[in-house]
Order: structure tokens, then sequence, then C-alpha cells
């Protein structure tokens, strides 16, 4: 089995489609491992996207995703990985494809709903910035 981090945005917690999401996780066969609501600092926030930092969308992907608290979730699954990022579909909500949560929950490129890592050691990264070793070992 294969984990990925996932996480529900703030434009998706202020549209109050956060259960909505978490049942198309479920419906799609995804364990959820672990899960938390989590308030990132800008630097938590700076931290966490460094790969993109330096790029033109840097700065208003840090004040969007430090709006309003976050979900957080390792997400089970064979393939879990990429069967997320089907699920999530195409960065630009306007480019993904019909059933996916972005195209029926995201607003924008920036204000996209949901992440996912993007590959075995994104995902392994990501799990541990926010998941400490007794979390992710008390929901064995
Ligand atoms: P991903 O979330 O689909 O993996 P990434 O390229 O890793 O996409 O970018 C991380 C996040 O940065 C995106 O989910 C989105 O919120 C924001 N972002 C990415 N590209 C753009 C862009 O071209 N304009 C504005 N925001 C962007
Ligand atoms: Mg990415």
């Amino acid at each position: 089995m294969e984990q990925t981090l996932a996480i529900i945005k703030p434009d998706a917690v202020k549209k109050k489609v956060v259960g909505q999401i978490i049942d198309r996780i479920l419906q799609a066969g995804f364990t959820i491992r672990a899960a938390k609501t989590v308030r990132l600092t800008v630097r938590q926030a700076e931290g966490f996207y460094v790969v993109h930092c330096g790029k033109p969308f840097f700065d208003n992907l840090i004040s969007f995703m430090t709006e309003t608290p976050i979900w957080v979730m390792i997400l089970e699954k064979t393939d879990a990985i990429e069967e997320w990022r089907q699920l999530m579909g195409t960065t630009d909500p306007n480019e993904a494809e019909p059933g996916t949560l972005r195209r029926d929950f995201a607003e924008t490129i920036t204000r996209n709903a949901v992440h996912g890592s993007d590959a075995p050691e994104t995902a392994k990264r990501e799990i541990l910035f926010f998941f400490s070793e007794f979390e992710r070992i008390a929901h064995l």
C-alpha cells in the first residue's frame, strides 16, 4: 500500500465542502491513515512550498494557504500518489476532467481546493513535514 499527502485548501474550507471532499476520498477507496486540521504560519507555508520559492505565484500561494486552517491527511491505497492526483484533476481547474475534485470545487489555478504529493520522495517529505512518528503510528 502506498501513502500520499493530501490537503484540503482554504478555498474549499471556506466553501464548506470539506465533508463532500472527504466523502469522495472514501468513495474512491482510499484509507485515511491520519488526519488533522492545522493553521499554517507564513513561515511554515513557505517551508512546505519551498520548491516554488521565487516563482511569480509564490507570494499569492503563501497568503492563500494561510487564510484559514487546512485539513491535512495521509491517504493510503495501491498507487495512492497517482490515484489521488487523478481524483484531484489538473492544477488549473479550467482544464480538469469532469468528475475531478478541482473541476467540481476549485475556483482558479491558485485557489484549487486540494493538494497532493507528486512522487514517492515528495510524499515521504510531505508526510514527515506534517505528521510526527506518534501521529503516523497512532492510527495503524
Ligand atoms: P499541483 O498542486 O497540481 O502539484 P504545483 O505546480 O505543484 O501544482 O503548484 C503548487 C500550487 O501552486 C498549485 O496547486 C496552485 O495552488 C499554485 N500554482 C501553481 N501554478 C500556478 C500558476 O501558474 N499560477 C498561480 N498559482 C499556481
Ligand atoms: Mg505539486
